[in-house]
């Protein structure tokens, strides 16, 4: 066949996320986001951003946040995401992302921004520091997801509101100055999409708050067993999906089939006449399991800094090269002097 007999390989859809380097992963962000970006490697092209921009919004202690930048690239690759694939790197090492945040900054409205939940729960977290940033953020991440032309971004249910704005502004835009940015969708999981703190079963479970809230990536197996023994539940003893009522059980029912113990309906049916002691016993060996094979292949990758290193570095480029593709496309648009 001659090469203009080919038939031109097909064109995959693009997908983006992102990660805080903002403290240790828990089993929230891997089941609302990780797992997620795994089970999509082979269908798109994806990039999976380590959002160290976005972590400064709160106050970071410099080692720490360079330290945590190459474990999380190693979390992404120990948990599945081969890094020929996709591409993964540091956000601060693509200047495109704070450009076209200034711009999109331009097109993004006080009152929208007013709205967001994150903002205010943070802001209140965080009374000493209530920062341009922290108020700005939507607009980074929109950029974030722009930049790329990305039709889908896998994230938890806590980000829905940030994505419905990126799609605000990038409408906006489009209506201005032409077909410019793609319009992305949000990939929410059915199941997990908000795994509940341990402790107080109402609210996220989250990075940031207290440890024995969270299961974080790289618990030992001892301390899972002891996290979730400690779960708070409730006293009437009946093992039923009702997040409203029961939060606690719920969440622990909604971890268990994240994690590929079978559908809710089934795991309920399952554990009929059985005690809370065996729901959190089956929990944990479901959790462990899910661990494990991670926590051993994060221990080989992350002895070898070199290799994490050159992964960001080239990562970096090829993001760079699609970025500023999108970047110059916007700044002429918009009317920014020719380059000679
Ligand atoms: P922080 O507490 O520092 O704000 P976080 O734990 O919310 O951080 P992020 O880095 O903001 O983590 O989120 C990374 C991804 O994990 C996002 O897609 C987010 O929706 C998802 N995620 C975070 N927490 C949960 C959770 N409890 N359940 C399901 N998904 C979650
Ligand atoms: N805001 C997200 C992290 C994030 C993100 C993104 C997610 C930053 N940029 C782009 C998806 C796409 C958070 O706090 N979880």
């Amino acid at each position: 066949m001659s090469e203009m007999q080919q038939p031109a390989a097909e064109k995959k859809q693009v997908i983006f996320s992102g990660i805080q380097p903002s403290g240790t992963l828990t089993l929230g962000n891997y089941i609302g986001a990780l797992r997620n970006f795994v089970k999509l490697q082979n269908d798109y092209d994806c990039i999976y951003c380590i959002v160290d921009e976005h972590a400064i919004t709160v106050r970071q202690n410099p080692a720490d946040l360079r330290r945590r930048c190459l474990e999380l690239a190693a979390i992404y690759i120990a948990s599945g995401l081969d890094p020929q694939k996709n591409l993964i790197y540091c956000q601060s090492h693509v200047s495109a992302h704070a450009e076209l945040a200034w711009i999109l900054n331009c097109f993004t409205y006080m009152g929208e921004l007013n709205r967001m939940t994150q903002f205010k729960a943070k802001s209140a977290a965080h009374a000493d520091n209530i920062n341009a940033g922290l108020f700005t953020y939507p607009v980074l991440m929109a950029a974030d997801i722009l930049l790329y032309q990305t039709n889908l971004v896998p994230v938890g249910v806590d980000q829905k509101q940030h994505l419905e704005l990126c799609r605000d502004i990038a409408q906006r835009f489009n209506g201005v100055y032409g077909n410019v940015f793609t319009i992305p969708e949000g990939y929410i999981p059915k199941v997990g999409a908000k795994i509940m703190s341990l402790q107080e079963p109402e609210k996220k479970m989250s990075k940031s708050d207290p440890e024995e809230t969270y299961i974080a990536l790289l618990d030992d197996p001892d301390t899972i067993r002891r996290k979730i023994k400690r779960a708070v539940t409730d006293s009437d003893g009946e093992i039923r999906y009702d997040p409203e009522n029961k939060p606690g059980v719920s969440n622990l029912l909604s971890i268990m089939s994240a994690l590929g113990a079978g559908d809710i309906e089934t795991i309920v049916a399952d554990m009929q006449g059985k005690g809370y002691g065996e729901l959190k016993n089956r929990t944990t060996e479901c959790v462990i399991n899910a661990l494990t094979p991670l926590q051993s292949e994060f221990k080989r990758l992350i002895a070898d800094k070199g290799y994490l290193q050159s992964v960001i570095d080239e990562n970096a480029q090829k993001a760079a090269y699609l970025a500023n593709k999108t970047l110059r496309k916007v700044q002429k648009k918009i009317g920014y002097a020719p380059r000679g």
